[in-house]
This record gives structure tokens, sequence and C-alpha cells, in this order.
């Protein structure tokens, strides 16, 4: 099924220039924006926040952050006031210089993005943690990252085994009545008096910016470097996929804690010069309606685990808001099941538009750009200076239609740069031909659009037909009594595996077998008959990642009573 009854966004970039740049993009006329060009030297922060500061943008509003508590708005000039406050902190009394790991584990507030931001500009590599995080997470990451300054909360501080980090020597703390003793700094006291002016420490770059932790699917969590660099992409991406014009209030509502948040919640915006939005607290459909119709959100960016919850709340509400200032709207995270796309034209009278990344990749590679055919299910197609191939075991191209290792060939601008401490790990990402390869399964059709199958491990063989998990779990969430679903192969004498459906009902459907049989018949109806679980166990939720994905993994160690593995990343 197409979408493209509805007119394609007029985007900054429109199909004939993506044609003719496909081939022959050259990212290095990007980094001419910034001030590498010139000089040689660089600062995400500097070119994110202050070079706007200096323009027509000085008192254009940057950040729109609200919660339940907090209602608050800071131009460009006043967010390169509180970076270079919160750096001269960082500077004076913790001793930050470059390359020093700096993290960050608080939930998001205005004095996130200023610490943050004026860590960068001291040339230290900062480290989101999700607020969320207990004390065996927290301190996985602070340890094999041998950070040395953590930002956080009085609160959250009981869940830092500081004695136990000898690495770790400030502890900058952001709430009231702070008492300045031992490890302790009082950010907010000393954020009155801290000088607005800050020397910036100017960096290569391939010099490090922010350190993200993943898990995988064994093991400790890895972190994954990212460098200045990835600012060319960021910024050209924001450009191209996000559409951003000068006029745009973007609303990015990903956590730091996920490359999302930092990339596209930080970077991406604030080079575009967007005023951006973030809000903190709970997730509750209403509110977030409202964000939009407050604020006039016009380019909004969020994940599949929400809309579909969104999707869930009902339509009747959707109608309670004034919701006319969208024009643009993006996904990422996981598969955007083709239901959420009919839903989003249905009441938004928008297309959202998927965008496939991850956080070794830095940034955006495979989207539906404002200006393209959408086809629901797809991921789109690689942004130029990208280039995407299906490949197989030994890193062989593939013809269209077979399903294989979605690779990418090594140098676009973002690519981390490292895996911290794991060079090998790092190195075990790529094949000869000088491809990356995801971990993704998927296949590509003759018109190069990207179409997602799940994680390799995840892929499903039930009597010899490759089964895509993910192909599965969008039938069963187009069934009206099923709100969320996770599908894993489980393993049988007879037939190799079997399709295993965990679903999750929406209110006022009750767990009955005949309900089971009819899910079954749905999907067999609507998909292929191999493709229809063969066992569905009802379950009140589903094991998700604070970014909303599916942990197919833990469904299938709850199966097969085997070790979960790292759940740091789980949400509550
Ligand atoms: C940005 C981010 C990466 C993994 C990736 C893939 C899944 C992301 C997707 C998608 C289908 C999309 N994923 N975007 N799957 N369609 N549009 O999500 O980074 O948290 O590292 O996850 O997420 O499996 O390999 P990260």
């Amino acid at each position: 099924m197409k979408v493209e009854a509805l007119p394609v966004t007029k985007g900054n970039y429109n199909l004939e220039d993506y044609q003719q740049t496909y081939h022959n993009f050259d990212w290095a006329e990007v980094e001419k924006s910034f001030s590498f060009a010139e000089t040689g030297r660089v600062n995400v922060a500097y070119e994110a926040i202050d070079r706007h500061a200096l323009t027509h943008r000085k008192n254009k509003v940057a950040l729109y952050y609200r919660d339940p508590e907090r209602d608050e708005k800071y131009t460009f000039k006043e967010m390169k006031e509180m970076s270079n406050k919160a750096g001269n902190i960082l500077r004076q009394t913790c001793d930050v210089e470059k390359g020093d790991r700096v993290f960050i584990f608080m939930p998001r507030s205005p004095e996130l993005y200023f610490a943050a931001l004026g860590a960068i500009k001291l040339g230290a590599i900062v480290g989101p943690l999700f607020e969320a995080f207990m004390e065996g997470a927290v301190k996985d990451r602070l340890e094999d990252s041998e950070a040395k300054v953590i930002v956080t909360t009085p609160e959250l501080f009981k869940r830092i085994p500081f004695d136990s980090l000898p690495a770790l020597k400030h502890v900058v703390l952001v709430g009231e009545n702070v008492k300045e003793e031992g490890p302790f700094i009082d950010f907010n006291g000393r954020m009155k008096d801290a000088s607005k002016k800050l020397q910036i420490e100017w960096v290569d770059k391939t010099d490090g910016l922010v350190l993200h932790y993943t898990s995988g699917s064994t093991g400790k969590p890895k972190g994954v470097l990212h460098v200045h660099n990835a600012m060319v992409q960021h910024y050209q991406t924001a450009k191209w996929v996000l559409d951003l014009k000068e006029e745009d209030v973007y609303w990015c509502t990903a956590d730091p804690g996920w490359v999302t948040g930092t990339a596209y919640g930080i970077f991406g915006p604030w080079l575009a010069g967007a005023s951006n939005v973030i809000v903190g607290g709970r997730f509750r459909p209403e509110a977030w309606y409202q964000t939009i119709e407050d604020f006039g959100v016009s380019v909004w960016y969020s994940a599949p685990t929400a809309f579909r919850m969104l999707m869930g709340a009902g339509d009747e509400v959707v109608k309670k808001y004034d919701l006319s200032s969208l024009r643009h709207i993006l996904s990422v995270g996981e598969p955007l099941n083709p239901e959420v796309i009919r839903w989003g034209v249905k009441v938004f009278n928008l297309r959202v538009h998927d965008t496939w990344w991850m956080t070794e990749t830095g940034a955006q590679l495979i989207c539906n750009y404002p200006c393209m055919e959408i086809k629901p299910g797809s991921m789109g197609k690689p942004i130029p200076g990208v280039e995407a191939a299906i490949v197989d075991d030994q890193g062989n191209e593939l013809p269209p239609y077979r399903m294989g290792n979605l690779a990418i060939k090594k140098g676009w601008p973002s690519m981390m740069h490292t895996i911290w401490n794991n060079k090998e790990k790092y190195e075990s990402y790529f094949m000869p031909g000088d491809w990356y390869v995801s971990g993704d399964s998927a296949y590509m059709d003759e018109e190069g659009y990207f179409w997602f199958q799940g994680r390799i491990d995840d892929v499903i063989m039930t009597s010899g037909e490759r089964v895509g998990p993910f192909e599965v779990e969008s039938k069963l969430v187009e069934h009206p009594a099923v709100a969320e679903a996770g599908v894993i192969g489980k393993p049988d004498p007879v037939r190799g595996e079997i399709i295993k459906a965990f679903v999750a009902l929406r209110d006022g459907h009750e767990a009955t077998d005949e309900l089971k049989e009819e899910i079954r018949q749905f999907v067999k109806r609507g998909l292929a008959a191999h493709a229809a679980p063969r066992e569905i166990e009802f379950r009140d939720k589903l094991p998700k990642t604070r970014s909303g994905k599916i942990m197919r993994r833990v469904l299938k160690a709850w199966e097969l009573d085997l070790p979960t593995g790292d759940l740091s990343t789980m949400e509550d």
C-alpha cells in the first residue's frame, strides 16, 4: 500500500535534487558551513548555540522547556550565557579538560542542557544516562568510561556508588540547598555568580563529543564514542530529513539518554537554528497534544511506541486540540507499522516519515524524505552521501528482494569513532569491502527502498520460510483488540522454529482462547498461513527499552528459561 494520496511536503529538498545529489554528494561541501573550514578547529557547542547568538537569531527562542513544575524559555543568547556559566563551573571547580568524561544523570531540565553544552565547550566528552538507571547500570557505565565528573541530582546521587569509582572525582548536584563538602558542588548556587564569558576549547573534528552506552544481546553495555565531526551530518539531515526551516518549532520527544535525544534533541535542531521544544515528565496523550498546541510545534520527531500509545488513546482526544501548526512528523527507533501511517493520515492529515539509523551510526542514514513517496512499512532510501546495500555474510551485495545484512559503506561523517576500551568490538562491525554491518536484516526493492525485517538474530525460520517478526507484529497490531505485540521464533522439533506471539490487549478486551484463534486467523488471512503465530500468549505489558523497542531477546529468554542478559535499558 502506498500513501501517496497526500501531497508530499514542500521540503527544503526536492526529489530532483535528491536524484541528482544521490550519487555525487560530497560531505566536504557541508564542512564548509563550519569553522573548521577556516581554522581547522571546531566545537559543536559553538556552532549550535554561540554562532546563532552572533546573528539575527540572538533573541530567537532556542529552548522552550516544560514539565509539570516549570515552564521556561531561553533565547540563543541566553543559552550561550548559561552554557558558558556551566562550563566555567566545570572548569573551575572540577578541573574539566579536553577529553575528560563528564556524565549527566538527571531528568530532563534546562540545567541538563546547560551542563551538557558547557562540558562540550571545554572539549569534554559527555555521557548522558537515563534517569531511571539503577545502581548497577550507573556503575557499569561510570566504571568503563572512567568518568571524572557526574552531574546529577541529590535524589539520584543515592544510586551512584561513589566510593567504588576511583576515577570519579566530582559530583555536581543540581538541586536546592546543596551543601558543598567533599566531592559535592552546588550547581544552582554557583550558576548565579559564574561568569557569562568562557574561553571555548577548540578541538579537532575527530575529538570526542558524546559517549552513548548501548546494550547488545550479550555482555556489558558498550560505549559508542562520537566525535565533533558528526555535526556535519546532524546539520545536513536536520535540513534534508527533519526539513527544519527558520520559522519551525521543533519537538523531539526523546530523552538525551538515547542517541536520538542528543543527535536530534540537541545537535541537529540547534545547528539548524530552530526553536527546540523539550518536555520533561511522564507520557500522557493529553499533555503531548497540549504541547503541540501551546508551542505551535511544526516538526515533530517521535517513535513508533509513542505513536501506538497515542493511537490507543483514541481519535476523540486528538480532536480536542488545535494541531494545525504541525506540518512534518517523523519516527525512529523501531519499525513503523503501516497502521500508524494510516492513522497519522487520518487524524493529522499528515504522513509519518520513518527514519532508520543506530547509536553506532550517529545520525540518520535511511529515510523517507518529505519529497518522497512513502511505501508504508519501508524505512525509505539512503540519504545522499550514504551507500547502503544488502550483503551476504561474506560482504557480497545481494539483488533486490533478497533478505540479508543491512550494510553501509564506511565513510559517512557521523560514524562512531570507536567503542570505548574495546577496539575488538569496534572492528567486529566491519566486513570485507568496507561494509559496516548493522546487525539488522532487511531487503531492498527494485526502486531502492529498504524494508526492515528484524535484528539478524530475531529472524525466524519456520518450515524453511524466513519470516521477519516485524511483519507479523505489524499485522497483529492491526487487529482491533491488539495494543502491542512481540514475536519470536520458538524452537520446534518439526518446523525448526514456530512463530510465537506475545500480545498486550487494548483496554476492554478479554483474554480468551476464542480471541487467540480470531487473532491467528486474522494474521493468516492478512499476511500468510506460514506467518500466523502458532502460539499466542497474552501479557499485560511487553518488555521494552526506554526508547520503545520491544525486547524480543527478553521474550525469548522468558520462553526458553534462559538468562535475560543486561536489562539496564529496559523501562520500568
Ligand atoms: C536511533 C536508534 C538501533 C536499532 C536498529 C534497528 C532499530 C531504528 C528503525 C529501526 C526499524 C526503523 N531501528 N530505527 N528498525 N525501522 N526506522 O534507534 O538507535 O537505539 O541504537 O537502535 O533500532 O534494529 O539497529 P539504537
